[in-house]
C-alpha cells in the first residue's frame, strides 16, 4: 500500500464526514461555508487553522469567481497542503555522524517511531547506531533493544537509572569509533510541566553540541494523533524548549482525525516529517503536504 492508500483508509471517516459537505451542496453560498467550517473543527484542524483556511478560501473563491463545490473542494486541497508545506520533510543528515534526538510525552510513539526510521535508514545504505537514553524505566532499553534487533542496527545502552547524557556522550563515542552514519536518541517520556525533565532533555542537548559541535542534528518531536488538540498543546510547549526541527505525527490508522497534523504545521511552522500509520517496521511514511491534503479532503 502506497502513501495515498494507507493515509487514505486511517483517514476515512474524517475525509467521508467533510466529503458529505462538498456533495451535499451543488453551490457555494453561506451554508455551504458553515457547514465545511464545522466539519474542519470536527476534523481537528483547530479553530484558528480552520479560520485560516477558510479565509483563505473565500478569497480565493471570489478572485478566481469559483461557483461549484466542486470547485471549491480543489480550492481548499491547494491551501491545506500549502499551508503545512513549511519547511523541509526531509532528515538532514548531512554529517557523519548526525544526531537525531527524539523527544515527546509518555507513550506517543517515540521508541516505535526511532525503530522504523533505523529500519529506513539501514535500508537506504545508512550506518545507525541506537541510543537508549530512556534510562528511567528498565524495560525501555530493552524495547529499544528489540527494535534494533528488528531493524539490523546497532545499540548503545546502560543500566536503569543512569544519566541519559552519560548515555549520549557514549553513543557519540561509539558512532566516531565505528563510523557511524546517523545515531538515534530515544529519550524518556516527559511532560512539558516536569522541570527536571526538561532540564534533562537540555543537558543532552548541551552535551551533544559540545561534542559534535558542526554536526548536523534534528529534534523530533513526536505527537500522538490521537490526542486531538491537547497534541497542538504540546508541541507549542515543547518547541518553546527543545528547538524542534521536525514533527512525528503517530496513530493516524487508529481514531486519529489527521486534521491536527495540518494545525500542528501551521501553527507551529515546524514541518511535519513523518507519519505513523501502524505498529510494524513498516508503517511509517514520509509526509508529503499535498497528498495528505488530498487524502483528508
Ligand atoms: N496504531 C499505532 N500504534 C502505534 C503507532 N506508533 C506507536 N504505536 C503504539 O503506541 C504504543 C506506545 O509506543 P512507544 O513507542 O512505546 O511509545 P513511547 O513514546 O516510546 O513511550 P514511552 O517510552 O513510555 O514514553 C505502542 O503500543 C506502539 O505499538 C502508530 O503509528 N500506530
Ligand atoms: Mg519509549
Amino acid at each position: 500500500m502506497g502513501f495515498f492508500d494507507k493515509i487514505k483508509q486511517g483517514l476515512s471517516k474524517t475525509a467521508t464526514a467533510i466529503s458529505q459537505v462538498f456533495t451535499g451542496f451543488s453551490e457555494i453560498d453561506d451554508d455551504f461555508y458553515d457547514e465545511l467550517e464545522e466539519s474542519l473543527i470536527l476534523a481537528d484542524l483547530g479553530f484558528e487553522t480552520t479560520e485560516k483556511a477558510m479565509d483563505a478560501l473565500r478569497q480565493r473563491v471570489k478572485e478566481q469567481k469559483l461557483t461549484t463545490t466542486d470547485e471549491a473542494r480543489t480550492a481548499l486541497r491547494e491551501i491545506l497542503a500549502s499551508m503545512v508545506d513549511v519547511g523541509d520533510t526531509s532528515l538532514n543528515l548531512s554529517t557523519q555522524p548526525s544526531v537525531v534526538l527524539v523527544i515527546g510525552v509518555n507513550g506517543v510513539g517515540k521508541t516505535t517511531t526511532i525503530g522504523k526510521i533505523a529500519h529506513q535508514l539501514k535500508d537506504s545504505g545508512k550506518k545507525v547506531l541506537l541510543c537508549a537514553a530512556d534510562t528511567f524505566r528498565a524495560a525501555a532499553a530493552d524495547q529499544l533493544e528489540i527494535w534494533a534487533g528488528r531493524a539490523g542496527v546497532e545499540i548503545v545502552r546502560q543500566d536503569e537509572g543512569a544519566d541519559p547524557a552519560a548515555v549520549v556522550f557514549d553513543a557519540i563515542a561509539a558512532a566516531r569509533a565505528r563510523k557511524a552514519d546517523v545515531i538515534l536518541c530515544d529519550t524518556a517520556g516527559r511532560l512539558h510541566n516536569k522541570q527536571n525533565l526538561m532540564n534533562e532533555l537540555g543537558k543532552i542537548a548541551r552535551i551533544i553540541e559540545r561534542e559534535l559541535p558542526g554536526a548536523a542534528k534534528e529534534v523530533l518531536l513526536v505527537l500522538d494523533g490521537t490526542t486531538g488538540q491537547n497534541g497542538l498543546m504540546q508541541a507549542r510547549q515543547f518547541s518553546q524548549i527543545a528547538g524542534v526541527t521536525g514533527m512525528v505525527l503517530t496513530k493516524l490508522d487508529g481514531t486519529a482525525k489527521g486534521g491536527i497534523v495540518i494545525a500542528v504545521a501551521d501553527d507551529l511552522q515546524i514541518p511535519v516529517k513523518f507519519i505513523g500509520v501502524g505498529e510494524q517496521i513498516d508503517d511509517l511514511m514520509p509526509f508529503v503536504p499535498k497528498d495528505f491534503a488530498e487524502a483528508l479532503i
